[in-house]
């Protein structure tokens, strides 16, 4: 088997555990298989700095990554990546800035990554590419040459056609991802759109299922969604920095049944929604009210693009009114974190909670529900209120599933949730422990791997399209 060579814009040592489902997910991967590791490594630095590949030996993992200089890290990562593919790809066309040289600082990257990664390849080498940042990533190494398998897989959603086609270029992104020899989507609904999207706007002719043919190339494409590392977790579970959590906030909260979030403050998590749903939850349920108490945490993320500042300061507003609305001398409904909490203490934070609301406008798979459920005690496990918008809906069909756009209803469910008989929760949780044992991070690593392998490789030479 040839060696694995993943690119992400982010990297993260395996040998450290990390705040992110990507770099959790990738960690497990490499370590082991073995390999490279090639992205950004995270600094802006002056031009004249930003040429070095840095390396560093990581066990059996070589890490390299390279530099940005500002207006690269500006345009490409705030602009292009976060302020345009980000929120279109998560419905928000609200909130895309769409300004014409963001485009030109995305290629720029991609085409910066193929040059410093080229010369590290080696010709049995098998590529998996990661993610939205780095979408022409395979057409700009074809271009240098590259005839390696590489493969894409997208984290986030893919919206429908129509969507998509609202980003000025997006015909263009959209051909890049025929350099690639395999596809990988979250969901059936992604790959939906995606197939959707290439027979109506760029005019490909499916070959066979899953299989499309454009611009001169045929690319393979699946529903691949990512789990986690069920035993990893579980173990961190038993350990004692989630066991003392755990016990700290049973004693705490010792009167009260505990709702818990965990997300990045992102506003595909639904935050503000999902607070306004816990007020309505407080108001329409006054016998309810002091027994139940949401912990909220927020971890930072994207300080440095706008519409993350606005969120934040909403979300802010929100907790204040809601505690100040309907708090006691004794008794605060909701905690809301703005910090990260430590990997090893979160599934102790987990456990202690009966209801998770894990309630995204949109969400490529959330991760946080699969730890919430495998934190649980089987015997005695909370209940997953879920978003019907977020990628594990499709797998997790035993969780309370929610529009988290009706107020009204979600709020509904929390009430079911803290409610919820012994019996059910523990036939809902087993039923989806089951598919989360079942679809871990292994199995999606195997499948995507496996898959990538298997793609009909096109026959050398064939006419190559340019970007
Ligand atoms: C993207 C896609 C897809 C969160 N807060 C803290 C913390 N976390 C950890 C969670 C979980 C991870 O971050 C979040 O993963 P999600 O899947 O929920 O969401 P994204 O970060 O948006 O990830 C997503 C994922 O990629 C993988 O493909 O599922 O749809 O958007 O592991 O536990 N970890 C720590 N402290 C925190 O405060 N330590």
């Amino acid at each position: 088997m040839g060696r694995l060579v993943v690119v992400s814009n982010r990297i993260a040592d395996p040998r450290k555990t990390a705040a992110g489902g990507l770099a959790v997910a990738l960690a497990e991967v490499l370590n082991s298989t073995g390999g490279l590791w090639f992205g950004w490594s995270g600094k802006v630095v002056d031009s004249t700095d930003a040429d070095d590949v840095h390396f560093q030996q990581a066990g059996p993992v070589k890490l390299a990554t390279v530099d940005l200089t500002q207006v690269d890290h500006d345009d490409f990562y705030l602009g292009y990546s976060n302020g345009v593919l980000w929120p279109v790809f998560h419905y928000r066309l609200d909130l895309a800035d769409f300004d014409a040289g963001y485009i030109a600082g995305y290629r720029r990257v991609n085409q910066l990554f193929a040059r410093k990664l080229m010369p590290l390849l080696k010709p049995d080498d098998i590529i998996w590419v990661h993610d939205y940042h780095l979408i022409p990533l395979a057409a700009e190494l074809r271009a240098l040459g590259c005839e390696q398998r590489i493969g894409f897989f997208l984290h986030i959603p893919l919206p429908p056609p129509l969507l998509l086609a609202a980003i000025p270029g997006h015909d263009w992104l959209i051909r890049a991802l025929f350099a690639y020899d395999l596809l990988g989507f979250q969901s059936q609904g992604d790959l939906d759109h995606f197939g959707r999207y290439v027979e109506t706007e760029a005019h490909a002719q499916p070959v066979e299922p899953g299989r499309w043919r454009a611009f001169g190339r045929t690319v393979q494409a699946g529903a691949f969604p990512i789990g986690i590392d069920v035993e990893e977790f579980t173990q961190l579970t038993a350990a004692p920095d989630a066991v003392e959590m755990y016990e700290r906030m049973k004693n705490e909260y010792s009167r009260r049944k505990l709702l818990v979030g965990v997300d990045r403050l992102d506003y595909s998590k639904g935050l503000p929604q999902r607070m306004r749903a816990f007020r309505e939850f407080l108001e329409r349920n006054p016998e309810l009210r002091s027994s139940a108490t949401l912990i909220q945490i927020a971890s930072p993320s994207r300080e440095d693009v706008t519409a993350y500042t606005d969120l934040l300061h909403e979300l802010e507003s929100l907790c204040g009114s809601i505690n100040g609305n309907f708090g006691e001398l004794d008794w605060m409904p909701v905690r809301y974190i703005h910090r990260t909490v430590a990997r090893a203490r979160l599934p102790g934070l987990y456990r202690a909670s009966r209801v998770a609301l894990v309630t995204p406008l949109r969400d490529g798979m959330n991760l946080v529900a699969k730890e919430y459920l495998t934190a649980q005690d089987p015997e005695d496990p909370g209940v997953l209120v879920l978003s019907r918008f977020a990628g594990a809906a499709e797998q997790l069909k035993e969780a309370l599933l929610v529009n988290p756009y009706d107020r009204e209803g979600t709020a509904a469910a929390i009430g079911l949730a803290l409610q919820m008989p012994l019996d059910e929760r523990r036939s809902r949780h087993g039923a989806m422990m089951k598919t989360i044992k079942r679809f871990d991070v292994h199995w999606w690593c195997d499948t995507y791997l496996e898959a990538l392998r298997q793609a009909q490789a096109e026959e050398k030479g064939t006419s190559w399209l340019r970007l």
